[in-house]
């Protein structure tokens, strides 16, 4: 009674302060979470993990009893690029310089089962991590590097099978038996699917392939977390936090189901599952978020009846949110990092990632990358936050939200089970059609001004300085590894690489034994990245998804506004005069498979009023030229999120005007540094629209462009 008045009380007072009732300051987040002015004791009633203790079931209040206290989070800095001798030195220094844990980032020809010779990757090699084609690049990338000491966390899931083989094969060669490799594989290919695109075979071999990993690590390898079940890659797509939780813990339960099909015990191998969450600006949602992970998982795990209390538990490693830097001002992604890396502290990570300030434009330098790892360093050592178990426990607003949170991840994940499990909600495309609207809805909410991006939609500067970045020559990397490739193949014995691919293909195809124990035998023998690709491309065949593009987003968050109409309007007068709607194909070359770009430009432009046609993942220039020429766009907009525009735009326009498409307007769009502005530009490119580029604005600018072309 006495909370009711002073509740209202209270209200009364807010209500003079605010000359409004404070119920009109409630922020519905993206979400649909209302978030209030003011969290009491009210809010906590009828919450049930209230009272429950760290390294204890239900476990949301952290895996272990003392958590940072015993023991700091892992500071594992995902890094990678060029070949495996300059990653390896980076690492060396890293590691000398206060880093914990190594993160392996591979290249895009090693994600999709390439070698780095095929003329498909020409533009990928070296450039978005280190390019590794055998095990001999495997041993230069951890020469000097004890593996017996330092765990490995690989992030890979399309070769997933070569990947691990090799690096098996390296820890052998290093004098390190495969029962003391500590570390984390990836091997999360339902998100794949969804979001991140690295994938090569079709769903269900896929799925194989992640319990057949579960099985031989549980087996061989029992320091080693067999999988990272990651809904990051999903909040940069642009997941809502509740989607993103939802997703990966329905992924979770699929995996789980998949590995007790294989006949394993659950305590054989849960302890091992590991998760990867994104930590974005939602300061407090962040940290409720891995809360809400924690419980949740234990839930669903108590489903399988483990004896082991550790199968019921979380433990994750995060990394700050990509999308959420900036190339404007960009010292300020310094201070968002910073923020979100103490969210993930607070919420009870494993281990950390911080995104250096320039990933929203280049790879890292030796000068960022420090910042980055000293953002953590000065956390664990200067702000006392790691003396205390989950510090935030008890506030009002933060359990109410990890409780909310909780209840609408598990009512998603309720649907997808209804939807017979999370494989099959991936083949119905209903989880990737849900991010992509939330994608769109966010970045009509940034355009709009209502979410502010400071340095980007306020408080813009009026000219920018430019800051070094760091290059790839990937001509000088590919001619490195296909000279090693050559030594290799010139120095192994064929005959026992053509039998240990012949064992690996006949087990892909349904004959008894493990892929990856198959894999580990034609590692050793020397077959390459791509070669043990094939042999299982030969019994699996490859995935294809088609390209699907929402629409009625963008334009219905823009219903009756001034600017929007006024754009339309203006493309329904050129269309008219036409006497068609003006074609753009939205392209996306090489093995860059980051198209949540490509999909909401595709979208939003849909909306505007243009006629659009998404071009496939992974094409070559010349399928792109080739397409866009039979559909006769008169706009081809590349979007280049894997550094490869400089390889691939000028061979795009070579390929064009080979065809007499002298004619097509090309502009890209995506993570392109300044510096490079001018060489597209020479090359051809009409325009470039860099990270935080509003829509309309690039929707217009794509008009001016096509009405001066018709003038001309
Ligand atoms: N007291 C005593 N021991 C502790 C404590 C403590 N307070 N906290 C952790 N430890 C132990 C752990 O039990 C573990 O030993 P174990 O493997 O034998 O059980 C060891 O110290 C390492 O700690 P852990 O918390 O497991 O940290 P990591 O080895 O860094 O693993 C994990 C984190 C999330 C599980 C892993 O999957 C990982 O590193 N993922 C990274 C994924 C990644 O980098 N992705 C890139 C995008």
């Amino acid at each position: 009674m006495a909370e009711r008045t002073s509740h209202e009380a209270w209200h009364r007072l807010a209500e003079r302060e605010l000359k409004a009732s404070p119920d009109d300051l409630v922020w519905r987040t993206p979400e649909g979470i209302d978030v209030k002015l003011l969290y009491t004791e009210a809010d906590l009633e009828g919450i049930r993990h209230l009272g429950t203790l760290p390294g204890m079931e239900p476990f949301l209040r952290g895996p272990r009893a003392t958590m940072y206290a015993g023991r700091p989070w892992t500071i594992r800095q995902y890094a990678g690029f060029s070949t495996a001798k300059e990653s390896n030195l980076f690492y060396r220094k890293a590691l000398a310089a206060g880093q914990k844990g190594l993160s392996v980032a591979f290249d895009l020809a090693t994600h999709r089962g390439y070698d780095s010779d095929h003329p498909r990757v020409e533009g990928d090699v070296g450039k978005a991590g280190v390019a590794i084609d055998s095990v001999e690049d495997m041993k230069i990338l951890f020469d000097g590097i004890p593996l017996e000491e330092m765990s490995v966390s690989m992030t890979m899931n399309g070769a997933v099978i070569p990947v691990l083989a090799n690096f098996i094969v390296a820890g052998e060669e290093q004098g390190v038996a495969r029962e003391k490799l500590s570390g984390t594989i990836q091997n999360d290919i339902l998100k794949e699917f969804m979001v991140r695109n690295t994938y090569i075979y079709p769903p269900e071999p896929s799925m194989r392939i992640v319990a057949d990993i579960i099985d031989y690590t549980a087996r061989e390898m029992p320091k080693f977390n067999s999988i990272s079940i990651s809904g990051y890659h999903m909040q940069e797509a642009g997941a809502t936090l509740v989607q993103e939780l939802a997703f990966t813990l329905a992924d979770g339960r699929e995996y789980v189901r998949a590995a007790l099909a294989k006949g394993l015990d659950v305590d054989a191998f849960a302890g091992r599952l590991s998760f990867f969450f994104a930590i974005g600006m939602n300061f407090f949602m962040e940290a409720a978020k891995l809360r809400a992970a924690r419980l949740l998982w234990s839930r669903i795990m108590a489903e399988f009846e483990p004896k082991k209390p550790s199968s019921l538990m979380l433990r994750t490693h995060c990394q700050t949110s990509g999308v959420s830097l900036q190339e404007q001002d960009p010292y300020n992604n310094i201070v968002r990092t910073a923020y979100e890396a103490l969210a993930a502290a607070l919420g009870g990570t494993q281990s950390l990632h911080t995104n250096s300030f320039d990933e929203a434009i280049a790879l890292p330098t030796e000068f960022s990358a420090r910042i980055a790892r000293n953002t953590q360093l000065i956390l664990q050592h200067e702000t006392g936050i790691t003396n205390v178990v989950d510090p935030l426990a008890g506030s009002y607003y933060v359990e109410s939200l990890t409780n909310e949170l909780a209840e609408k991840a598990w009512a998603l994940i309720e649907e997808v089970e209804a939807m017979g499990g999370m494989t099959k909600a991936v083949a119905s495309g209903l989880p990737k059609r849900m991010i992509e609207e939330a994608a769109t809805r966010r970045q009509a909410a940034v355009d709009k001004g209502e979410e502010v991006i400071v340095g980007v939609n306020r408080y813009r500067l009026e000219s920018e300085d430019r800051i070094d970045s760091r290059d790839i020559d990937n001509k000088a990397v590919r001619l490195a590894q296909v000279r090693r490739l050559e030594e290799i193949r010139r120095s192994r014995d064929d005959a026992r690489v053509d039998a240990t691919l012949a064992a690996l293909e006949a087990v892909a195809a349904g004959g008894p034994g493990n892929i990856l124990e198959a894999a580990v035998e034609a590692a050793r023998a020397r077959a390459t990245v791509g070669e043990i690709s094939d042999a299982m491309r030969r019994a699996f065949g490859d995935h294809t998804a088609r390209p699907e593009v929402v629409g009625r987003i963008y334009g219905k968050a823009y219903e009756g506004e001034p600017e929007f109409q006024t754009l339309a309007a203006r493309l329904d007068a050129f269309a008219e005069m036409l006497g068609h709607r003006p074609r753009i194909m939205v392209a996306k070359l090489g093995q860059d498979g980051h198209d949540r770009g490509a999909k909401m430009i595709a979208s939003a432009f849909g909306d505007i009023g243009f006629d659009v046609l998404a071009g496939p993942l992974f094409q070559t220039p010349a399928e792109a030229a080739e397409m866009a020429l039979d559909a006769k766009v008169r706009v081809l907009g590349v979007s280049s999120l894997a550094a490869g525009h400089k390889t691939l735009l000028p061979q795009l326009i070579g390929e064009l005007k080979a065809r007499g498409g002298h004619e097509v307007i090309v502009v890209c769009g995506g993570v392109v540094p300044r510096q490079d502005y001018e060489l597209l530009f020479d090359q051809g490119v009409a325009a470039v629209f860099g990270p935080g580029t509003n829509v309309l604005e690039a929707g217009r600018a794509v008009l001016d462009l096509m009405e001066g072309k018709l003038r001309n």
